[in-house]
């Protein structure tokens, strides 16, 4: 009460609004004025924060937090009631004629899309030092996940605009949600590499805030062991996303603007956008309100299982239900083996890549009802069976892919299945969590997601009539996997599967040892055929013909062990190193048409 005299009102407001939410023991050790004023005025700017940024404001989320935590400590189960099945969705078989129509439909309506890539994340589970997002996909063009993602909604861009006629270009806007952890290198990133060609105001950084740590179950707010005058606070999710985007205010802009969808994706994914254009086309043509993307999963692989759930009362909605949910609700409710596999080899529930595409007019709808709120859940570790107490302070936490849970159950709520080998590829487990895994199960590692870039690039060319050599198993880290030809294209080559067979032709093949860097729009692969590096650099005006016979000592994977400190961290994480023994490597900076004959 003292120190009262060197708040504002609003300071004051907020203070009486902790003390009658329980928090006076906030204040307890609060010395006399003129002792720690600047660290009190700062507690109040921190609380301020915190209270702005939550939907509802901090008395809310206190009080949802109580709730959370009795259910908790009740052990109460979020699925009370439910009765999971396997829902229905589309699954599609990469280049048969639907998928290849989906693709042509995808392309289309990009440029009424907008793109949001959440990636506040620090990947604690992969230990790397740096932002996921600068990881590089693959180390044969060195070309890193925000790179790529940007070159791909860059090229899917002008893919679209080419195929609507009379259609003026338009911008696709791409929203990236950072927090604390990763804001200020994700920026620097983007700004040391002039935003990877993208115009710097086709894109916006939102930033996520932290939320309040809790203490006990009567949710009190937790006191910073460092310093006294801080509030505690941890990430609350990439369910944060939804209220973000809300008050942003960018929404609106894009409704004004025609858009009419927004695709969401996440921070290390390769192969994501391979399955982009087709899903866009599955919502297109099923006017789906929300379409998840999904691959089918290894029962306990660490992504979450859409399911259908039915409530006694006969409600229904189709959801994702989070890996850590899936076994526990199975047990409960008549599968007493849990989260296993079917005869399939797979669970029966399709895996959860945290795609989603929403349609913007009732997304919009739907955020102006709940403010973008989400329905969170909390996961205290107690210390305790009795559980009153907890190992270390708690918080709330929500999901993304839980937005359609408020919604009413007329909306139009989809899903779909595409081959993993397509579709997911996730950079998510350090090398030695990921040697642990079961054998046949993915590793989600750093090894895995260039391999499966490879593997994808490799099959799409084995398809489009291409003899590429089988892989050889090789081991990296204590992990085996197939190294196929490594093949890699910038997205402006070829997005759909039909660019590719525009630009394939004759009879080619492509050795096992093979290296293949397609760095350009333009270039034609006719009768080639390659057992060594080739890599070919080309302008946008330029036109390249790349056929005959290239043979070299090529690009060799030299083991790198993770523990090797000499090795930089991108390299040790995945294994092996690129060792350039010889290539043929071309590169044409004029327009005009060119012929490269081997
Ligand atoms: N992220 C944020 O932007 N903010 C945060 O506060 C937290 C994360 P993880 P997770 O497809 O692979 C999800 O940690 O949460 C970003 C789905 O829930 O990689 O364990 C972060 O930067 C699960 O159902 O994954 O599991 C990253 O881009 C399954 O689909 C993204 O959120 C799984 O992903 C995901 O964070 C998957």
């Amino acid at each position: 009460r003292n120190n009262l005299s060197l708040l504002s009102p609003d300071q004051i407001e907020l203070g009486k609004m902790l003390l009658e939410m329980g928090q006076s023991h906030l204040f307890e050790h609060w010395p006399e004025p003129g002792v720690d004023d600047e660290q009190k005025r700062a507690f109040f700017d921190q609380v301020a924060r915190l209270n702005s940024s939550y939907p509802g404001g901090l008395a809310s989320y206190i009080n949802t937090a109580r709730e959370l935590l009795a259910d908790s400590k009740a052990g109460k189960n979020p699925f009370d009631g439910f009765t999971p099945s396997v829902p229905s969705g589309e699954s599609l078989t990469f280049g048969d004629n639907s998928f290849v129509q989906f693709e042509e439909t995808g392309v289309r309506e990009m440029q009424n899309a907008a793109f949001v890539l959440v990636a506040g994340g620090l990947g604690e589970r992969l230990g790397y030092n740096g932002i996921k997002v600068a990881l590089p996909r693959e180390s044969s063009s060195g070309t890193c996940y925000l790179q790529h993602y940007i070159e791909s909604i860059l090229a899917l861009q002008d893919a679209s605009s080419r195929l609507v006629e009379g259609g003026s270009p338009k911008q696709i806007p791409f929203v990236i949600m950072t927090s604390d952890d990763t804001h200020a290198r994700t920026l620097e990133l983007l700004e040391s590499n002039s935003y990877f060609g993208m115009n710097p105001t086709q894109v916006k950084l939102l930033k996520q805030e932290k939320v309040a740590c809790l203490d006990d179950n009567v949710a009190r707010l937790a006191v910073d062991p460092r310093n006294k005058y801080v509030i505690q606070t941890k990430p609350h999710g990439h369910g944060d996303v939804h209220s973000l985007l809300y008050s942003s205010g960018l929404l609106n802009l894009w409704r004004h603007a025609g858009l009419r969808w927004v695709l969401f994706f996440q921070d290390t994914n390769g192969l994501l956008f391979k399955a982009i254009p087709a899903a866009l086309g599955v919502s297109a043509t099923k006017q789906y309100h929300v379409n998840s993307l999904a691959v089918p999963r290894k029962a306990k692989e660490a992504i979450g299982g859409i399911a259908k759930l039915t409530h006694a009362d006969g409600r229904t909605m189709v959801i994702n239900v989070e890996y850590n949910q899936l076994d526990p609700l199975l047990r409960a409710t008549g599968y007493p083996d849990g989260d296993v596999n079917c005869e399939t080899g797979y669970s029966p529930f399709p895996g959860n890549i945290n795609q989603l595409i929403l349609e913007l007019g009732p997304y919009i709808e739907e955020l102006t009802k709940t403010g973008g709120a989400i329905q969170e859940f909390v996961n205290p570790k107690y210390k305790d069976a009795s559980k009153t107490s907890f190992k270390s302070s708690t918080r709330l936490e929500c999901m993304m892919q839980d937005y359609p849970k408020t919604l009413p159950p007329t909306a139009r709520v989809g899903f779909t299945v595409m081959d993993i080998w397509l579709a997911y590829a996730p950079v998510k487990n350090n090398p030695e969590d990921a040697a642990k895994v079961p054998k046949g199960n993915p590793y989600h590692s750093a090894t895995s997601g260039e391999m499966a870039v490879y593997r994808a690039n490799s099959l799409i060319l084995k398809k489009a009539g291409v003899k590429v050599d089988d892989p050889v198993l090789q081991v990296f880290n204590g992990q085996e996997v197939e190294v196929w030809p490594h093949v890699t294209w910038k997205p402006k080559w070829a997005l759909t599967f039909a660019d590719v067979t525009s630009k394939v032709s004759g009879s080619c093949s492509i050795s096992q040892k093979s290296t293949l860097v397609v760095n350009g729009s333009n270039i034609f692969l006719e009768d080639l055929s390659l057992d060594g590096a080739l890599v070919i650099n080309s302008v946008i005006d330029a036109e390249v013909k790349v056929g005959g016979s290239v043979q070299n000592k090529g690009w060799i994977l030299e083991n790198v062990d993770y523990k090797d400190t000499s090795a930089p961290e991108e390299v040790r994480i995945r294994g092996f190193r690129i060792n350039k023994v010889e290539q043929l490597e071309k590169t044409y900076n004029e327009p005009g048409n060119f012929c490269l004959k081997a």
